[in-house]
């Protein structure tokens, strides 16, 4: 599936606005076929955006179920003869799409794109009725995982992760057209061969034309060229792309009828760079990468996980400011639009699965039925075939972009069971073979420790989340210092690989001060994170170091979350806590 662009033989038009909208939480929609006309009883609602906190309504906020979403398009009269498709970048978690009477899409998974050929749906020059029920249920079955229990209030949604299941359009709708012989995916993987860069690219599409590459670089001019379906291309002199230069070549992949004329073009930004992982080292071009960065969320107020231009611009921002050069997605593919600044922009980023959540030790609801993380009534086969789909649509989506450097297939499962091994174990070999050309890795919880860890060892870099000074040793942060080190020391004991620490922090109300170590102050936050860069400083096999969290984000409610998630560097509306002027002198090297 190639994402919509504009080019000389293909156009695309955007959804996005206002569609009429209706939460049906006991499934009146598809009982009474809502998709055949004018959805009944509608307000408004923005695309993209979560619907949760657009409206100040507590139903809304902790919808449970189905949310219908409908709009009219005009089908432009110039695209008679072509094909027209309708593509969601994202639908979270699930989604059903009819255009007027027909339903032409079916989707699991909330961050992964999906589209529709609606060419026979259609008539050029009409309106058609776009409806859209997208359903946000955790299941044992889904990805991420939850479990939803019948109260007394009704239905609830219960589940094991850290931030709160928003859900609607959160990204882009597009109507495209494309020529009816089409390119259908344009591949690429790059090398280097001394100062010349390597391009190997892999061209599908329909019909029986001819195919053809030619490689531009920034100004414009043609540096490689070839015929044929897939080919390697060499770039003399290359400009790698590489951490602080984002630098990018444009390749055109063109398909052609016999004589010459254009049938279709497809026009991908193609970053030169490699990425290995040797000993204990993880190289970039050859070059060893240190990891300076954060987990992030896709998290805003109002939006939700509603994707926005402005606010993402302003993230980078941010972190270039902080002087970071990489992110975590966590805990879910982030939009793309996210991934094509990283590129632009040289950031690095570890792309995540939605796999977040696989372990009931992590739950915290007082009607938990399930106490074993791994069984056919909770993690089991279902599971792991919606975890497979969901590693194969983030590969296929995100393999092009140069500044995804390794794949996380999972946040803290539990990984200390056996059987946890024979779950992931396939999830791996199929990363590894969608994608040789990059690392895998999943992040491990804080109570897996080295000895104990099954999974990290099917992994090619170790990725550990640590809370020493909060969640472990809170108020004794020298006690947590000698448990930190020794923490890490064993993990590089036991696995000849890098080690990342893709999480260490503490929850902090910006505001609060403290003359002494008092946990929430300010104070406290740039002391814990002190404390831990001196531990990473200290240990060889360390290669990086992403701060939970770049911003405050929004929980369920919790005795431990007051409005939220607060180890944020940055408050929920991006004002710095005290900490993110100490990070940016550690990280601009200005200590
Ligand atoms: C974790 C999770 C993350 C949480 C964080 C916390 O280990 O990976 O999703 O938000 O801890 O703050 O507790």
């Amino acid at each position: 599936m190639l994402r919509p662009q504009d080019g000389p033989t293909r156009e695309r038009k955007s959804l996005n606005g206002l569609w009429a909208f209706r939460l049906d939480a006991v499934g009146d929609g598809r009982r009474h076929g809502w998709w055949r006309s004018a959805l009944p009883q509608a307000r408004q609602m923005p695309v993209p955006a979560s619907y949760n906190d657009v409206v100040p309504d507590q139903s809304v906020r902790d919808h449970v179920g189905d949310a219908w979403y409908q709009t009219g398009v005009r089908i432009p009269s110039a695209w008679a003869g072509e094909r027209i498709v309708l593509r969601f970048d994202a639908a979270t978690h699930r989604a059903v799409v009819w255009v007027d009477d027909v339903q032409v899409a079916e989707h699991e998974g909330g961050y992964t794109p999906f589209e529709a050929d609606i060419t026979d749906h259609v008539q050029p020059g009409e309106e058609a009725r776009v409806t859209v029920v997208v359903n946000n249920e955790l299941t044992w079955s889904s990805i991420p995982p939850g479990e939803i229990e019948d109260g007394p209030g009704g239905r609830t949604q219960n589940y094991f992760q850290d931030f709160l299941n928003y859900a609607g359009l959160n990204r882009s709708v597009w109507l495209c057209r494309t020529p009816r012989t089409h390119i259908t995916s344009v591949n690429v993987e790059t090398g280097l061969d001394g100062a010349d860069g390597l391009i190997h690219y892999t061209v599908e599409h329909t019909g029986a034309q001819d195919v053809c590459v030619v490689v531009r670089d920034a100004e414009g001019h043609e540096v490689a060229s070839g015929s044929g379906a897939q080919g390697r291309l060499r770039v003399g002199d290359v400009h790698r792309w590489a951490p602080g230069d984002g630098y990018l070549y444009r390749l055109e992949a063109r398909l052609h009828e016999a004589g010459s004329a254009l049938v279709d073009s497809y026009a991908l930004p193609v970053g030169v760079r490699t990425v290995e992982v040797r000993g204990t080292r993880f190289l970039i071009n050859g070059e060893p990468f240190h990891f300076r960065g954060f987990g992030k969320h896709e998290d805003t107020a109002v939006r939700g996980r509603g994707h926005d231009d402005v606010l993402m611009v302003h993230d980078f921002e941010l972190m270039k400011w902080a002087g970071a050069n990489s992110f975590r997605t966590a805990h879910y593919p982030y939009a793309e639009e996210v991934l094509d600044y990283a590129d632009r922009n040289g950031i690095v980023v570890i792309s995540e699965t939605a796999a977040v959540g696989l372990n009931v030790q992590m739950s915290t609801s007082p009607s938990r039925t399930v106490t074993q993380t791994y069984s056919e009534q909770a993690i089991g086969s279902a599971t792991q075939q919606t975890h497979l789909q969901a590693v194969r649509e983030l590969i296929a989506r995100d393999r092009n972009h140069p500044s995804v450097v390794l794949w996380s297939i999972a946040n803290e499962p539990e990984s200390g069971v056996p059987e946890a091994r024979d779950y992931f174990a396939p999830l791996f070999a199929e990363a590894r073979k969608l994608d040789p050309t990059r690392p895998v890795g999943f992040a491990n919880v804080m109570m897996v420790s080295a000895d104990r860890c099954l999974v990290t060892e099917l992994a090619d870099v170790v990725m550990v989340n640590r809370y020493y000074g909060w969640y472990a040793f809170m108020d004794d942060l020298p006690a947590a210092e000698a448990a930190l080190e020794a923490d890490l020391r064993a993990w590089a004991d036991r696995h000849a690989k890098p080690i990342l620490v893709t999480e260490y922090g503490g929850d902090t109300l910006a505001g609060l001060h403290s003359l002494l170590d008092v946990p929430w102050s300010e104070e406290y936050q740039s002391s814990l994170l002190a404390m831990c860069h001196r531990v990473f400083d200290r240990v060889d096999a360390v290669v990086g170091e992403h701060i939970w969290n770049f911003a405050d984000f929004a929980t369920r409610p919790g005795l431990i979350r007051v409005d939220g998630n607060k180890k944020g560097v940055f408050t929920r509306d991006r004002q710095p806590k005290a900490a993110a002027f100490a990070v940016r002198r550690r990280w601009r090297g200005e200590a």
